[in-house]
């Protein structure tokens, strides 16, 4: 990925005790890439906290937003300036140390072979820690809900920690995106497989946040419950088109029938 220009998306709401942390080891971990925080004018100074490292370093940006919008609105406007910038490649990371700096080196890695990499924790070698019984059953069973509604083989379709190639974000209309919380993540991973883009997943460590708390929410769950519920009905083709790859798959999932997705076999030694 070394020709490439990367930015790493961070929204934030009420980070103050875990942006710097995790800005920190992004920029040790990976030298290179830039960062953009995404502030919605988060009451305990997030967006100052944000400013005061731009001012210290010329990989870091901010975007400041007037109010709480929700994390899809928030990824959209990243998207939108990323782009604007000529990025080539967009992560997506949460500021709050679940997804760890450490391991975007493998989601870039594995990016060489396709055009969205997905940090996946339910595949072999990715992992959960600290969380309570109830947050894994809800995501276990929301990636099963996925999988069965929409006939799509990914394993995590719901992760936030994820690569995209430009081109494929470039491909959509962003403006017409109207998914929040975990179903934002869920449809664009969706959109992609089904325009035929190469999706790989590769095995994360997700680390429960320390500080802070969570933004998630019942209207979340209930918000992705639906629409994927409402995708499934009026999207009846459960294929993805036919696109033709200059470069070829390097790993395969014997499991999965659609050519188009891959799990790739990178160990978590590294983390
Ligand atoms: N800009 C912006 N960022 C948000 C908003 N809601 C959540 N975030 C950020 O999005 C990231 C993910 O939010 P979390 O609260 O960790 O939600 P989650 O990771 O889905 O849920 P947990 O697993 O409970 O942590 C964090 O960096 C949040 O600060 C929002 O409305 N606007
Ligand atoms: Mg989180």
């Amino acid at each position: 990925m070394d020709r490439h220009r990367v930015v790493v998306c961070i929204p934030t709401y009420n980070e103050r005790d875990n942006l710097p942390d995790t800005a920190r080891r992004l920029r040790r971990a990976n030298p290179t890439v830039d960062l953009l925080v995404i502030d919605d004018a988060s009451p305990d100074g997030t967006g100052q906290i944000a400013d005061k490292l731009a001012a210290d370093d010329d990989h870091i940006h901010v975007l400041h937003r007037t109010e709480k919008s929700g994390l899809g609105t928030a990824y959209i406007a990243g998207f939108t300036w990323a782009l604007q910038h000529d990025y080539t490649v967009i992560v997506e990371m949460d500021a709050d140390g679940s997804h760890q700096p450490e391991q975007l080196p493998r989601l870039l890695t594995a990016l060489e072979h396709a055009d969205l990499v997905i940090g996946a924790r339910w595949i072999p070698g990715g992992e959960v820690r600290n969380w309570p019984r109830r947050r894994l059953l809800l995501s276990r069973g929301a990636n099963l809900y996925v999988r069965a509604a929409l006939g799509m083989p990914l394993r995590d379709a719901t992760a936030g920690y994820r690569a995209y190639r430009a081109d494929v974000l470039r491909a959509r209309d962003l403006t017409r995106i109207a998914s929040q919380g975990y179903c934002f993540q869920v449809d664009l991973a969706w959109q992609a497989w089904r325009a035929g883009y190469r999706v790989t997943e590769v095995p994360i460590t997700f680390v429960e946040r320390a500080r802070g708390t969570s933004k998630m929410s019942n209207t979340i769950v209930a918000e992705a419950f639906w629409r994927v519920g409402w995708w499934a009905l009026t999207h009846p083709r459960r294929t993805p088109t036919p696109r033709t790859h200059t470069q070829p798959h390097t790993t395969s999932d014997p499991d999965t029938t659609h050519s188009n997705i891959t799990h790739s076999n990178v160990t978590t030694s590294s983390s």
